[in-house]
């Protein structure tokens, strides 16, 4: 069975779902929402970096986000027909991730409106040049005349934006119909429509992640240090 070990939510697990989503491999959502069973997945040497999230499939035990999404392009045959298809889709997926930060991140942000100035400043910066590069490309698509995995990561980010900002995509059509195109794909639709797809970030996120990872809260809340443990 695949397995995917992460906290009880979105974050850096989400543009892996999505690549399993699409790629119809059943999978199982392992969730770390302790201290304790963090330092049990430490304990097993399945983390080289000691992060995670963890993904096990084939026998295999990956860690970084962007090697997964990658293993499972070239699983899936999503990365491209070409060197220069491979090149466009691991610039998109870099440029993507730049822009995904921030809507990972916007959960920590102090009040939603802080949240959505700062998604919309960063669209602002990426939103033309990416629907430039599918103007550019001409098919619809981030890189040659096919799906790639570009393509999904962009879509999931561009979701997590549409949650906090819905008009996002009002002056870029190309980047919506893309957006609406990998929505309507079975395995994604599927699993958005799932249990497995986890409610966007919110406070309970962002404290059960302070509390597994025994770290400090963001300054707006209350007894910051509550999960730093006393020395
Ligand atoms: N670049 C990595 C980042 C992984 C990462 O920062 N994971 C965090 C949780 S979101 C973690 O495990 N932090 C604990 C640590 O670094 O010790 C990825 O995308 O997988």
């Amino acid at each position: 069975m695949t397995r995917l070990h992460y906290f009880k939510g979105r974050g850096r697990a989400e543009t892996t779902r999505w690549m399993l989503a699409v790629s119809r491999i059943d999978f199982e959502n392992v969730a770390i929402d302790t201290p304790e069973a963090l330092a049990a997945l430490r304990a097993t040497g399945k983390l080289p970096f000691d992060q995670m999230p963890l993904l096990e499939i084939d026998g295999l035990n990956l860690s970084q986000s962007s090697a997964m999404i990658r293993y499972l392009a070239r699983r899936g045959g999503y990365y491209g027909e070409s060197d220069a298809d491979a090149l466009w889709c691991d610039m998109m997926a870099g440029a993507v991730a730049d822009f995904a930060e921030t809507s990972i991140q916007a959960a920590f942000q102090p009040t939603a409106e802080a949240a959505v100035e700062t998604l919309k400043g960063r669209f602002a910066k990426f939103g033309p040049v990416f629907e430039a590069r599918l103007a550019d490309n001409g098919t619809g698509f981030c890189a040659g005349a096919c799906l790639t995995f570009a393509d999904v990561v962009l879509a999931e980010a561009l979701s997590g934006y549409l949650e906090w900002v819905p008009g996002l995509l009002v002056d870029t059509p190309l980047l919506a119909a893309l957006h609406g195109q990998v929505l309507d794909l079975p395995g994604i639709a599927a699993y958005l429509n799932s249990a497995q797809r986890y409610p966007m970030a919110g406070d309970t996120y962002v404290i059960d992640a302070a509390r597994v990872l025994q770290r400090a809260l963001p300054t707006h809340f209350s007894d910051q240090n509550r999960f730093v443990p006393v020395q």
